[in-house]
């Protein structure tokens, strides 16, 4: 297929090196151009040169506003849209915001669908990413070798948004665990018990969890370079607030670690994956571990 991918960041990259490697036509976008240079892909200039002959566009960028940009700003998507084109979009936005959007492209003949990814820049570099699908069912088949050269499974889940709102879901389960997690990790260390031990028993018992299991290599070598950044997840937790808003769900867990997620990126560890948080709780605690964070912060809500 001939396909251009705007947003060739830390996931957008190795997805469409994937789709280039399993044989496809790949043009490529980015609004910071020297980031567009992937092996067995050609650069486009604006988003809209990418659309003209492309049966698929596909993104992955950081937020609504840059859906709205790439999609509706100058030199946008939606200008360039023509009939049959299928618009796909791996970035994690507001599942309100993206039927929105679908709705545009419908009346213009073309067909967008939602599909965020879970499986970090690892599962993103190994083509061992899962989507997660909502939109048209038809149209989605018709991209099934794509997500197989990207990825290793494909959850359909509905109409357009489906897909983020389950997405949103999912990812307020990683924050709530790993903030669970470091709690309890936190208070253990000042108890005297060190992480490795603490790490050893939730492995060993019901507590085990998959994100834990994820982050214990990075917890045990203080190596918090990112994987998935704080200030994605700090984005994602806004969304999913707002999601629950619209749907008048109240998570008073989420709202207290949204307050986490805000002072860490006020203390410069926007930058970091989310794992970094744990060294915000240490700081508060007065650990070692804390190190890592400059500054005077607590909690709004102490
Ligand atoms: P990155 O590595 O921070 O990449 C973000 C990408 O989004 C990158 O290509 C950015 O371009 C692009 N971006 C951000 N803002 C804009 C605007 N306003 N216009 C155009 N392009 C923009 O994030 P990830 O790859 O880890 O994550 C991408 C999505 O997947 C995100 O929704 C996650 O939650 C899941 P830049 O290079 O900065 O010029």
């Amino acid at each position: 297929m001939n396909i251009t991918f705007l947003g060739t960041g830390i996931m957008g990259a190795p997805m469409a090196a994937n789709l280039a490697r399993a044989g496809h036509t790949v043009r490529v976008w980015n609004r910071t151009p020297e980031k567009a240079v992937i092996k067995g892909t050609t650069p486009v200039d604006t988003p809209a040169l990418g659309v003209a002959g492309a049966d698929v566009v596909w993104m992955c960028v950081s937020d609504n506003a840059a859906i709205d940009e790439i999609l509706g700003g100058a030199n946008g998507v939606l200008e360039a849209a023509h009939e049959g084109l299928i618009v796909a979009d791996s970035s994690t936005i507001s599942p309100r915001v993206s039927r929105a959007w679908a709705e545009k492209f419908a009346a213009r003949g073309a067909t967008m669908i939602d599909c965020p990814v879970t499986g970090s820049r690892d599962g993103a570099q190994a083509a061992k990413l899962i989507f997660i699908v909502g939109g048209p069912q038809e149209t989605v088949e018709k991209l099934d070798p794509l997500f197989k050269a990207m990825g290793q499974r494909v959850f359909y889940m509905g109409g357009n948004g489906m897909g983020l709102a389950t997405k949103l879901s999912m990812n307020l389960n990683i924050a709530l665990i790993y903030q669970g997690f470091c709690e309890g990790l936190v208070l253990a260390e000042k108890s005297g018990i060190p992480a490795e031990r603490m790490l050893e028993i939730v492995g060993a018992t019901m507590l085990r969890s998959g994100v834990v299991d994820y982050k214990a290599d990075a917890i045990r070598n203080r190596d918090f370079q990112a994987r998935f950044p704080l200030k994605l997840m700090l984005k994602d937790i806004r969304l999913m607030l707002d999601h629950a808003r619209e749907m008048r769900v109240k998570l008073p867990a989420l709202e207290t670690v949204e307050e986490v997620y805000e002072v860490a990126a006020e203390e410069g560890l926007g930058e970091l994956d989310f794992a970094a948080t744990l060294s915000l709780l240490e700081k508060w605690a007065g650990l070692p571990g804390g190190d890592l964070v400059g500054g005077d912060s607590t909690l709004a809500a102490d």
